[in-house]
């Protein structure tokens, strides 16, 4: 698709224009804008009221310096960013990355993509994102405590449990989260819930480090079973190995299917008769090191480098759950000549443009990222709500919920694929039923933003 709409494609044209080399962030407006060409037509009054204008513009954009001392005593300078991107249903939320390749383009476009991500829960939360081009691999449990206190120390003053509550993304799971809490704390006086992604012991919530994963294949579950498929007796191909990547396999044994290949960013393994989820763990949560470890547990298991011919694996369903653009047009005419019948996108924006039109084309399920993965940020508001509560639900409690959300989010984006005249296309349908509660929102309380 392109954009074709006159209005659409000026709008295009500025976020290119204010936004130069940032490839990521274009690309994820793009596919927005390419989607919502029939509410311009049906909403003249949006674009009266410059929502299309004002939705690709961060409310605030910051870039700060983190400054911090390795363990051998040298002072090291990382650059930290928090985008706060809409406001209109809630208070910002979305995660923080901790990756070499973070720059302003990929925070922005996590930013972007979650505020119609956090639309979709159907709860109150803005969108926004947050992160550092530091790189968590190879450093001790020292030198990621002193980076995290460091990057708090700045993005303490620009968040707040009402204003902005950041959350885990790559590289930001229980560890930096518990050191952010502590220094946050330390400096605020407070003991609040301005992070979620906390350990049980001070205010986390049950099922939020499987929240993302189960919820993708509750996602997926719904998908396939209104088109007669399911995960059962299904053989899944799942890239990466870390949060989401691993509670989604867990989730696909529960339902009856075989997880046969895993990925980090230097290669995947094979194992034909379904992956060790425990194996898996105690490599990746305990010890840190890399997927290729397992063959030595599991010597029947194959290793292979390089991550990207994962693709090339014959699967049913495959859940790309590592990094974006992971998929190309390559891979997914691959998995389509395999006999691939669904795919789920548990990472943000991992199959790119050309790979989409491929699944789409040739009548693959495709349930898009903002939509399937948006378990995660859904437990992270359940989070939210039990903090300010000061009351913790159970495990069952917490999983029935966030089970609810992810049925209602397929109902939902299937809905207004229907009628907006894309009738199967889940692509166009998150992106119009996100949109719409975020765009009413910011009608509502006039041009403040
Ligand atoms: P983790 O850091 O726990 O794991 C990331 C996994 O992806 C690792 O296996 C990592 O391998 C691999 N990976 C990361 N970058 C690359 C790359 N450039 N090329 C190849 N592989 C890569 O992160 P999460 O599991 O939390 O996040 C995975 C994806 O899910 C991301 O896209 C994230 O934005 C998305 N997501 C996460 C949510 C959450 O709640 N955590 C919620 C919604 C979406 P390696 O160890 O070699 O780097
Ligand atoms: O991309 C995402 O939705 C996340 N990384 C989770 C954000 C959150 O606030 O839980």
């Amino acid at each position: 698709m392109a954009i074709r709409n006159d209005y659409l494609a000026e709008v295009m044209k500025t976020v290119v224009k204010r936004n130069p080399g940032e490839p990521e962030f274009h690309q994820a407006v793009r596919e927005v804008l390419e989607s919502l060409e029939p509410v311009v037509e049906r909403h003249p009054e949006f674009v009266e009221a410059g929502i299309f204008e004002r939705i690709v513009e961060p409310e605030r954009f910051i870039m700060f310096r983190v400054p911090w001392v390795d363990d051998s005593g040298k002072v090291r300078v990382n650059r930290g960013f928090r985008v706060q991107f809409n406001s209109a249903i809630g208070p910002y939320k979305g995660g923080l990355r901790f990756h070499p390749s973070v720059y302003a383009g990929i925070i922005k476009f996590l930013g972007f993509e979650q505020i119609f991500k956090n639309s979709l829960t159907g709860l109150p939360i803005g969108g926004a994102k947050g992160g550092s081009d530091f790189d968590p691999k190879g450093k001790s449990d020292g030198e990621v405590m002193r980076f995290c206190q460091s990057f708090m120390t700045e993005l303490q003053r620009h968040i707040g449990p009402d204003t902005d509550v950041p959350a885990g993304d790559i590289g930001v799971g229980a560890r930096e989260i518990g050191y952010m809490f502590g220094q946050y704390k330390r400096i605020r006086n407070d003991f609040t819930g301005v992070l979620t992604g906390k350990g049980l012991t001070y205010g986390g919530s049950l099922v939020r480090t499987e929240a993302t994963g189960y919820g993708l294949c509750y996602f997926a579950e719904e998908m396939m079973n209104a088109h007669g498929k399911s995960f059962k007796d299904s053989t899944v191909v799942i890239s990466g190995s870390g949060n989401v990547a691993i509670y989604a396999a867990e989730k696909v044994h529960q339902l009856g299917g075989r997880v046969v290949a895993l990925s980090d960013s230097n290669g995947y393994i094979y194992d034909e008769q379904g992956v060790n989820l425990d194996t898996v763990k105690q490599i990746k949560e305990v010890e840190r090191k890399r997927i290729k470890e397992y063959v030595n547990y599991h010597p029947h298991a194959k290793y292979f480098e390089g991550c990207s011919d994962i693709w090339t694996i014959k699967c049913d369903i495959a859940l790309p759950c590592a990094t974006q653009n992971e998929i190309d047009e390559k891979s997914a005419r691959i998995l389509v000549e395999n006999g691939c019948f669904a795919v789920a996108e548990g990472a943000n924006m991992p199959s790119t443009p050309e790979a989409i039109e491929v699944f789409l084309k040739n009548g693959v399920l495709f349930g898009p990222a903002k939509a399937a993965n948006a378990g995660g940020v859904a437990t992270s508001a359940l989070e939210m709500s039990q903090n300010s509560m000061r009351y913790s639900w159970s495990f069952e409690e917490v999983d029935a919920k966030l089970k609810d959300i992810m049925v209602n989010i397929y109902k939902n984006i299937s809905a207004a694929a229907k009628e907006y005249g894309h009738e199967g296309n889940l692509v166009v349908g998150a992106n119009i039923a996100g949109f719409m509660k975020v765009a009413n929102a910011m009608y509502a309380q006039g041009i403040a933003y």
